[in-house]
């Protein structure tokens, strides 16, 4: 008899197994852009402006020439011969590959030097002469809509001034009447400001265009290999490199966050220069223009109001936004959302009024908008709702926790319908506030705060308890650039039982390389350690959107599932062939099919899948493979209750963090450590945001904190101890009950710690400071009021 193992021996869902990918990661022998030297390989650096706004009236390339190894300076008007110097965004604007007379942002691409070594391109680059005219830039949002702000994009035929576009959601009239009725109404102003992720590995890419067998290889930084293949292939099409001519290889990305969605000019720049020469090209930018340059994330102006009843019930919701985009809308958004899924913001609370609207505008800053571990401006949704839902209670009187628990949407009203059209898939909010209450000691907590408060010490206790909305997205709904968001797994098991799986996402440190051989093992009984999983090849993986916006695990896990339950499907046609019973006396344990009622005649799925290529039955197909291209039914809605406890110095501002908590909710886990980990790594990046970074830009358009000098990232020094916990509330659509959970943390943080801060304040009449809060602004605020 064949014994038949268990879920956690053959590494199934639910166990923390080590991450197979951390192998070659902790031996340095991870396989990096960088790492790529082909035969002989050339090198590229780039001019950037120093100017935010300018004309160029010369650029001169005679010394950079003369460098040796120097063989060509690129510039706009070069790229314009072939129509290359402008290039689309994923929103559907327009970018500029390298500018041919107006420069738009300080660290703007300006000409790329091409040279032998990397070391002489940067030469190359210091000796490119560029003139400039400086023209007075657009730095703040609300003036570049005033009237007689210069128009930033006259390329734009009809264009008269700055703004991009206008968005809503919700029920305007129906919002005006319920605040203009309600008890109470709290408004405050808040900026999400300007954040940048830093990856440890910047972005680069390596060029390899093939003249002979006019084919371009293209190696490069990116979490969406498919999108991007397809993009070059639009925009390279008149010349020659079509679709089938294009490989994408996204080799291991050493962190992405978001700022490996967009197509940079560097990455086109690098693909011109090596059509043109026939030769590959490796581009690799530096941290400092990674900072400046690269996409940035947030800039949301949000004018948030909450209107309730005195006895502290939601009523309604209105946020009015205004969004810098820089230069050029960038920002990697589905088609129909400009401002991703903000229509979240009305929270995990169960009330049926709201209005929100958004307007874009540009600025001389480059272009972007949501990167940043955000899930598509989920970020900001769920700051301003946490941020108002704490004003509220502070407003009513009511305890912000116990105000949260009369709000909640219950349990048993899931599916939900919120007033901007979600339906949330399910939720436990209730539960889970009240387990990271019990974990935090919370009535102690207020009772240790009271005391503390009679003396002068400044204490707070700081909650959010937010609704994400991650696994975009269904087909009628979500797309990039037309391409629907659905994504895709294909299995191959070889004759012996040994599988690779294949997909459309790509990795970027989440650990996909053992949690999606989890997935399948449970599903079909192969050892998850004989399941290699591969990504980001374009050659040899299925099409697929990408990894960002935490959809992974809703889609292409979906999809591992799907394309595994085919493969079990006609497992159940071999058994049943080669133990010569019918398909329904046959039953399924993790690895095997048996005869019910006679285990003992059994055949593993190692014997199986052998039987599908040696002794199939006649008229079957031959072979063990399936494919799976999943379109999400709806887009599911992880959870979290985080509280976070501050001490706060009077005299300095100081601010310690002194207890974290956080539960998170994301249905049923496939990897409990790996979901800790994405956790752990989330909430650093929320305490950055909430305390530390912001890119800081003067009135001439110089970005002040251009280095890590002065943006200052967070490392384990300003990160608290973070204690995690979960509770289980499986998505009712997903084919393994999953919600995606890497961004929870990121989106769900900040608020917290906001909360925090402002509650210790809150007796001296403060009611909110915007993020990031450092201990200048504390010790200015109380300074305003008088405390000190
Ligand atoms: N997971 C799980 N059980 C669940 C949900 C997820 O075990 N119920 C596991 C998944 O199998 C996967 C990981 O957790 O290994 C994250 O899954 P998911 O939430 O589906 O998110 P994605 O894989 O799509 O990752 C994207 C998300 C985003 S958008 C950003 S930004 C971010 C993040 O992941 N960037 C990261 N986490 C990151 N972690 C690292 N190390 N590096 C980045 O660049
Ligand atoms: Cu917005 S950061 Mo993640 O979606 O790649």
């Amino acid at each position: 008899m064949n014994k038949c193992k268990t879920s956690r021996e053959i590494g199934g869902m639910g166990h923390s197994l080590k991450r197979k990918e951390d192998i070659r990661f902790i031996q340095g022998k991870g396989h990096y852009v960088d790492d790529i030297k082909l035969p002989g390989m050339l090198y590229m650096d780039i001019v950037r402006s120093p100017y935010a706004y300018a004309k160029i009236k010369n650029i001169n390339i005679e010394a950079a020439m003369k460098v040796p190894g120097v063989i060509a300076v690129v510039t706009g008007r070069d790229l314009e011969k072939y129509n290359l110097h402008w290039m689309p965004t994923l929103m559907s604007d327009t970018q500029m590959v390298l500018p041919t007379d107006t420069v738009m942002y300080q660290a703007q691409e300006v000409a790329a030097v091409i040279a032998t070594s990397k070391y002489a391109a940067r030469d190359g680059r210091e000796a490119v002469k560029v003139e400039y005219e400086p023209m007075k830039p657009v730095i703040d949002p609300y003036k570049s809509l005033e009237p007689g702000a210069p128009v930033l994009r006259p390329d734009k035929p009809g264009k008269t001034d700055n703004h991009i576009w206008h968005w809503e959601a919700g029920d305007k009239a129906k919002t005006e009447e319920v605040f203009s009725k309600a008890d109470i109404v709290v408004k405050e102003q808040m900026h999400i400001p300007r954040i940048h992720v830093a990856s440890i590995e910047t972005c680069g890419c390596v060029a390899d265009y093939d003249k002979i067998n006019n084919h371009l290889t293209m190696y490069m930084t990116t979490q969406a290999p498919h999108a991007i293949r397809t993009v070059i292939a639009l925009v390279a099409g008149h010349v020659g490199l079509t679709e089938e001519k294009i490989r994408v290889i996204s080799p291991d990305i050493g962190g992405g966050f978001g700022g490996k969605v967009p197509v940079y000019p560097g990455y086109v720049i690098a693909i011109a220069v090596s059509f043109l020469v026939g030769k590959p090209v490796k581009w690799i930018e530096d941290r400092s223009e990674n900072l400046q340059a690269d996409s940035f994330a947030r800039d949301y102006h949000i004018t948030a109001e909450m209107a309730g009843t005195k006895d502290g019930k939601i009523l309604a919701t209105r946020f009015k936004i205004l969004a810098d985009h820089g230069y050029t809308d960038a920002s990697a958004n589905p088609s129909k959302f400009p401002t991703g899924m903000f229509s979240i913001a009305t929270g995990s609370y169960d009330y049926g009024t709201a209005f929100m609207e958004a307007d874009a505008v540009y600025t001389n800053k480059p272009p972007g908008g949501v990167a940043y571990r955000c899930s598509f401006r989920v970020t900001e949704a769920v700051h301003a709702i946490e941020r108002m839902t704490d004003r509220f209670a502070m407003e009513v009187g009511k305890d912000p926790a116990q105000l949260r628990l009369d709000n909640f949407i219950k349990k048993e009203d899931f599916p939900w319908k919120s007033p901007t059209g979600w339906i949330y898939d399910s939720g436990d909010y209730h539960k889970g506030l009240l387990k990271a209450m019990d974990a935090v000691n919370y009535h102690q907590l207020r009772a240790e705060q009271a005391e503390k408060r009679k003396k002068g010490e400044l204490m707070g206790i700081g909650i959010s308890t937010f609704t994400e909305i991650v696994g975009a997205g269904p087909s009628k709904d979500f797309d990039i650039l037309g391409i629907k968001m659905f994504d895709s797994a294909e299995i191959r098991v070889h004759p012996t039982g040994k599988a690779i799986a294949r997909f459309g996402t790509k990795s970027q440190g989440q650990g996909h390389e053992t949690t999606y051989a989890q997935i399948i093992a449970e599903e079909l009984g192969i050892p998850a350690e004989n399941i290699a999983v591969e990504e980001g090849d374009t050659d040899t993986a299925p099409y697929g959107l990408g990894t960002y916006a935490s959809r992974s695990t809703p889609t292409a896990g979906a999809a591992a599932a799907m394309a595994a339950r085919k493969l079990r499907d006609k497992a159940r046609k071999i058994a049943a062939y080669l133990l010569e019973v019918s398909e329904d006396d046959l039953e399924w344990e993790p690895g095997k099919f048996f005869v019910k009622g006679a285990p003992e005649k059994s055949k593993t799925i190692q014997e199986i899948v052998f039987a599908s290529y040696t002794n199939h039955p006649q008229g079957m197909e031959a072979g063990f493979e399936a494919t799976h291209y999943y379109d999400p039914p709806n887009l599911t809605f992880p959870s979290g209750a985080y509280i976070c406890v501050v001490d706060v110095d009077k005299e300095t501002g100081a601010i310690k963090v002194r207890r974290f908590v956080a539960i998170d909710d994301c249905g049923n886990i496939i990897n409990p450590m790996i979901v800790q980990g994405q956790v752990h790594g989330g909430l650093t990046q929320g305490i950055a945001p909430a305390m530390y970074e912001e890119l800081i830009y003067d009135e001439a358009g110089n970005i002040l904190n251009g280095t890590f000098m002065d943006y200052l990232v967070p490392t384990a020094v300003e990160s608290p101890k973070w204690e995690t916990g979960h509770t289980v509330t499986p998505s009712p659509h997903h084919p393994i009950g999953a919600k995606g959970v890497g961004e929870s943390p990121t989106v769900g943080a900040p608020p917290a710690i906001a909360n925090a801060i402002v509650d210790a304040l809150s007796p001296y009449g403060i009611t909110h400071l915007d993020i990031p809060i450092t201990p200048f602004k504390v010790w200015k605020a109380l300074k305003e009021k008088g405390a000190i």
